[in-house]
């Protein structure tokens, strides 16, 4: 077996594994994917000032968010179609997330339906709403509100899908075509398909129970088709409706970020969706700065984070948690729940060395100071 030491190496596990298809609907981003290097570009164009001969024989990564303490300073951000990747892959996450002590998010394009991850998992959990339609996401709310999920997360940068030019390309569409393509692209990744074979078509569990519009919405999710009317006074009627912490994913304005605080939000995540919709849309890792000054609530940020040092700079600038996409999908893709779990290791590991490395012996300690661009 193929050792792994990074995220790249267990990316590079990852394409070898899935048929080019799938991989490409894991990579891609939108057009001409310029958006995906600049998320990445944008960590390392900030660089580290560390400071020197303190004590760091002894360091802590913790974090508290609405007094609960997490044992590190990310959350697994919701992605769909995790089953595609590795059968039962929502619930993998989840349960690696609790292991680790950090929260996991559950999209709606799940595989694991809202029940039977919470079920699953006795860590932080919290649920993704997409709104393909009203009737729908206010049953998709009240599912997660008496699954216990402990947060609601909005997702606001979807009122069209991105224009993907590799899912167009492969005909990607689940369940997959039945083609030669297809077929030959299962040949050459023989471990893939026999789990596919095994498993069968993941679902969309989310809609598998609902009579009302499950056919419809279900196409509606694959096709993205989302609900593009939903405004403020949409979010104003749902945060009535959610009674326990609120999260609007999909910030790239500072006014967006301070009309969200006001409308008694809990948390915002600056995020580009890893640049699967806009193209040519701005890293949020740029824009963290403006957005925490003066904020009132958590700020989050995703889009670009590989290494354990992307983290510890978003912390430097404000951040109180970043999240993990790809990264985190990269080693289910892989090797399942052992990569997941070692890939999680892996940056914990570069995190610590990074605090040890900058002289910070207190993630809570970082600060701006330690950058420069
Ligand atoms: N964001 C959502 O809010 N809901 C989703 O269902 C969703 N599905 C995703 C599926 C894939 C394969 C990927 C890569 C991302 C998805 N995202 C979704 C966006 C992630 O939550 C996150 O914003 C993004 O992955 C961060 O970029 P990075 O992976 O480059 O770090």
């Amino acid at each position: 077996m193929a050792a792994a030491y990074s995220v790249h190496d267990y990316r590079r596990l990852a394409k070898r594994r899935l048929p080019k298809m799938v991989f490409d609907y894991l990579e891609g981003g939108a057009e001409d994917e310029r958006g995906l290097t600049r998320n990445e570009q944008a960590f390392d164009d900030w660089r580290f000032r560390p400071r020197r001969l303190v004590d760091v024989s002894e360091r802590n990564l913790k974090t508290t968010l609405w007094g609960r303490t997490h044992d590190l300073p990310v959350y697994v951000s919701p992605t769909g179609l995790n089953g595609l990747l590795r059968p039962d892959g929502d619930r993998i996450l989840a349960r690696a997330a609790a292991a680790a002590n950090i929260p996991f998010a559950l999209s709606t394009a799940s595989n694991g339906s809202i029940e039977d991850v919470a079920r699953a998992c006795d860590g932080e959990t919290w649920f993704q709403l997409y709104v393909m339609n009203r009737e729908l996401a206010d049953m998709l709310v009240k599912r997660a509100l008496d699954a216990d999920y402990d947060a609601l997360i909005l997702t606001v940068d979807v009122p069209v899908n991105g224009y993907r030019e590799r899912d167009k390309r492969n005909g990607f569409q689940v369940p997959p075509r039945r083609d030669l393509r297809t077929l030959i692209d299962g040949a050459l990744h023989p471990a893939w398909s026999l789990d596919f074979l095994r498993t069968g078509v993941p679902k969309l569990a989310n809609f598998e129970t609902m009579e009302v519009t499950s056919l419809e919405a279900q196409a509606a999710l694959l096709s993205r088709k989302m609900d593009a009317s939903f405004d403020w006074d949409a979010l104003e009627r749902l945060r009535d409706q959610w009674p326990r912490k609120l999260i609007v994913k999909g910030l790239s304005r500072v006014e967006d970020v301070r009309r969200c605080e006001a409308l008694g939000v809990d948390a915002v995540i600056l995020s580009n969706h890893g640049a699967r919709q806009l193209d040519a849309i701005e890293a949020p890792i740029r824009g963290l700065e403006a957005a925490v000054a003066d904020a009132s609530v958590p700020v989050f940020v995703d889009s670009g984070v590989r290494r354990g040092a992307d983290v510890i700079k978003g912390l430097c600038l404000g951040a109180q948690m970043v999240g993990l996409g790809r990264a985190l999908l990269y080693p289910l893709a892989a090797r399942g729940r052992p990569g997941v779990d070692d890939c999680i290791e892996i940056l914990k590991a570069e995190m610590d060395g990074a605090l040890a490395l900058l002289g910070v012996p207190e993630s809570s300690g970082l600060g701006r100071d330690l950058l420069t661009d």
